[in-house]
């Protein structure tokens, strides 16, 4: 799946990648290098590889690649950016925005096109103006997309948990079935009262209900390196596709791993015994999560 991400030259598109695929957290954006033409990036995601290309949204490099529009060529998914405090370039973001929808109304396939209304804060910003941009911006893009399969959505690099959201459904935008399970399993999630990470086997998170769980797309490295060892474990010595692990402690706190279809892991984390309503709310969800490790394996993502 190709995901292209386009805006002037520093609207955020580097932080955005960084912020929600990374491991950066939003202040360490500040020091990051003006992209060079584009840049690609492979994400695996649920199994499959996701490529973001980044595309420099300096003065030249855009004209090169409105010359080669080849480029943008098989892009699934086109994530223009605004950027929210600079109004002055509204105008000529509009234009760039455009000259890139006349390359896909000239080819017969068009991508889904999700707009950020980017920098949707007042860090380093005034208060007052946020409100008049946010509206300027709106009667400036919206009806730019009408010939498109269009959303629209506000976000800031300094709203992780939500970016890495934002990206997580616009990813699975074309599999509306994964996106639905997933999306139920959050809301079932939030009425468990103990801590549940769902990731999958690399370590993307796909939903939790823990605070500052990591910092950001991506488990923290040592829970990865356990995930990683029990999965080594799952293929080499139980010779399965699921596999489950438990670890306790004298004191009752306890953590297991479930590895549904070498695809998709469950991790919770127990402090105390569950009491008897979260216990059956844990094994609906198991059973879902299983569910939807099978509707992986037979959704066709490329
Ligand atoms: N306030 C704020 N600043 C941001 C946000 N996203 C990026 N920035 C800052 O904008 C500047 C340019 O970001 P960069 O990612 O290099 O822009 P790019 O040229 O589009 O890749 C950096 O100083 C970032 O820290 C955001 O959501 N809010
Ligand atoms: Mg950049």
């Amino acid at each position: 799946m190709k995901v292209s991400l386009v805006g002037l030259n520093n609207c955020g598109k580097t932080s955005i990648c960084s912020v929600a695929f990374g491991q950066k957290k939003a202040e360490d954006t500040q020091s990051l290098n003006p992209t060079i033409f584009y840049e690609v990036r492979h994400y695996p995601f649920l199994g499959f590889q996701i490529g973001i290309f980044d595309f420099g949204g300096q003065e030249d490099h855009r004209k090169e690649y409105l010359e080669k529009p080849e480029l943008f060529a098989g892009t699934d998914i086109l994530i223009p950016v605004v950027d929210l405090h600079d109004p002055k370039n509204f105008e000529n973001a509009k234009k760039y925005f455009k000259e890139i929808l006349d390359i896909f109304n000239q080819s017969n396939k068009k991508p889904k096109i999700f707009l950020l209304f980017h920098k949707c804060d007042t860090k380093n910003y005034q208060k007052e103006l946020i409100d008049a941009n946010i509206r300027q911006a709106r009667n400036i893009f919206l009806d730019l997309f009408v010939e498109f399969d269009f959303n629209f959505i506000f976000t800031s690099i300094f709203e992780q948990n939500d970016l890495r959201k934002i990206f997580r459904d616009i990813l699975l935008s074309s599999h509306a079935n994964l996106k639905i399970n997933i999306q139920k399993m959050e809301k079932d999630l939030q009425e468990i009262k103990t801590s549940i990470i769902i990731t999958d086997i690399l370590g993307n998170i796909l939903i939790h209900n823990v605070q500052n769980v990591g910092s950001g797309f991506i488990l923290r490295q040592d829970l990865r390196d356990f995930l990683n060892s029990c999965n080594n474990i799952r293929e080499k010595i139980f010779t399965s596709d699921s596999a489950n692990f438990k670890g306790k402690n004298d004191d009752g706190k306890e953590i297991e791993i479930y590895i549904f279809k070498y695809i998709i892991s469950v991790i919770i984390m127990k402090s105390r015994d569950l009491d008897v309503n979260s216990h059956d709310k844990v094994a609906i969800l198991l059973n879902n999560v299983r569910l939807l490790a099978d509707l992986i394996v037979s959704t066709n993502f490329n």
